[in-house]
């Protein structure tokens, strides 16, 4: 036993939470474009998600919001004047160019980066890609800060390598974690370590967009060292993604030698496990799949049961899910999961529902908000510790939230030139709470 961990990074939902409708894809987003949101509930039901986790028995870290509205990237577009004036001109002006500069959705960490622990890394580092979320204008401008977030985490280049998102073009679209699975005995184990892809460079396109492309899973799985005796390419199956699975973790989640899965999930079923059982060293893969008769891709749609953080409690026997509450709302996705439980030698023995509705209204179900990072206790102690959650930490935040976040976002606040000043001032207060430093965020340099 090596003692490394898997420890979930969530993405503190930021303060410009809001519903624009932006993800062509993503049904949840478009149903509910234009509804008020909730920042500071939104940002509070994240934080926790974070302290159940800690609560029981888990290490979390957290990842900052990004500065939005985007003044940096609105002033490269030509609008000028003062931060206020950039805004409230680019709002009037270009509202679907103001809507991407203003969207928090960085709060989905799952999308910040593909991660590599270093048992599966040739050079023995930890390895990450930032993703380059090219398909959606408002998702493209997230990478920038995630690699500066993740070089701050993670600074010491002999034992951890942070690679910049690939080059942002349509034949390397890569959406990170939320596309890449990893099964071993134990986290500190060599892991099978799967890439789930949508389509093909070469491939024309129909249907909603397949946001993953194989030669982008191809050139991570090269940068990090992989060894291609351990790595798997799986194609997503195209129902799945015209039913609204815009990411694979919409219909799959895995943990050590489980993979928890709907039956439409994959292309090639057959193949993946063939492949999977293959590769796995040191453990018997299991799957455990939940059938179409039973869930409709519609129902996992919507309910999020696959979205799901899969995971083992200090001890346990079996794993634990951490499903939204929208899957014990739902009488199908319940009734499956007291089976799952149930079932004798179960391996998800225990279901813990959590409630992230503000985030379930884009799309983002409890597996979004977090980056799963296996670390050796060598890289933990290597890495910045102001990131990892305690209580005085949790207790910052959650004033530092009460202090700034507004109570509701609605359709018409959105132009408020107030808004900047708002944010800058709150994510300024932030790089004193968390390890980020003086020159962190665009408008503080
Ligand atoms: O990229 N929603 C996000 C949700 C991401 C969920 N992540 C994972 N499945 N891992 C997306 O579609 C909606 C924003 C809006 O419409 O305002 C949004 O970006």
């Amino acid at each position: 036993m090596s003692g490394a961990e898997e420890i979930n990074f969530d993405g503190l939902v930021g303060l410009t939470h809001n519903y624009a409708g932006l993800s062509e894809g993503n049904l949840a987003s478009a149903r509910n474009a234009n509804m008020t949101a909730r920042p500071r509930e939104a940002a509070l039901q994240g934080l926790a998600k974070m302290q159940r986790l800690r609560a029981l028995g888990l290490s979390q870290g957290v990842l900052p919001p990004h500065e939005r509205p985007n003044i940096k990237w609105l002033r490269s577009l030509g609008f000028t004047g003062s931060d206020g004036e950039v805004w409230e001109r680019a709002w009037r002006t270009e509202p679907t160019v103001a809507r991407a500069a203003l969207a928090a959705s960085a709060m989905w960490a799952a999308n910040a980066a593909t991660i590599s622990p270093s048992a599966d890394c040739g050079d023995g580092r930890l390895h990450a890609t930032v993703a380059n979320l090219q398909t959606m204008l408002h998702r493209i401008l997230e990478g920038e800060q995630t690699e500066r977030t993740l070089r701050r985490l993670m600074p010491d280049e002999t034992r951890f390598a942070v690679h910049p998102a690939l080059l942002a073009h349509d034949a390397l679209s890569d959406e990170g974690a939320a596309n890449h699975m990893r099964m071993a005995a134990d986290a500190g184990a060599p892991g099978v370590e799967v890439f789930v892809y949508g389509r093909k460079a070469s491939e024309t396109k129909a249907g909603f967009p397949a946001r993953q492309t194989l030669e982008a899973c191809q050139a991570i799985a090269r940068s990090h060292t992989l060894d291609a005796s351990r790595a798997v390419f799986a194609r997503q199956a195209p129902e799945a993604i015209n039913a609204g699975a815009f990411h694979n973790d919409v219909v799959a989640v895995a943990h050590e030698h489980v993979l928890f899965h709907h039956e439409e999930a994959f292309a090639d079923k057959a193949a993946l496990y063939a492949d999977i059982r293959a590769k796995a060293q040191g453990f018997e893969p299991v799957f455990v799949e939940v059938p179409s008769a039973r869930v409709g891709l519609d129902d996992a749609v919507t309910s999020y049961l696959f979205n799901s953080q899969l995971l083992r409690l200090p001890g346990a026997q079996s794993l634990t899910l951490i499903a939204p509450s929208e899957v014990r709302e739902n009488n199908k996705t319940a009734s499956v999961v007291e089976e799952v439980i149930a079932a004798s030698n179960a391996v998800i023995g225990q279901v813990e529902y959590v409630e992230v509705r503000e985030s379930m209204r884009n799309g983002g179900g409890p597996a979004c908000l977090r980056l799963r990072i296996v670390m050796t206790p060598q890289e933990r102690a290597a890495a910045a510790g102001g990131f990892f959650l305690t209580d005085a930490l949790t207790a910052q935040l959650e004033s530092w939230i009460k202090k700034h976040y507004r109570e509701q976002l609605a359709p018409d606040d959105l132009g408020d030139p107030a808004l900047v000043g708002e944010t800058q001032g709150a994510l300024d207060e932030l790089t004193r709470i968390l390890p980020l430093g003086a020159d962190f965020y665009p408008f503080q340099q």
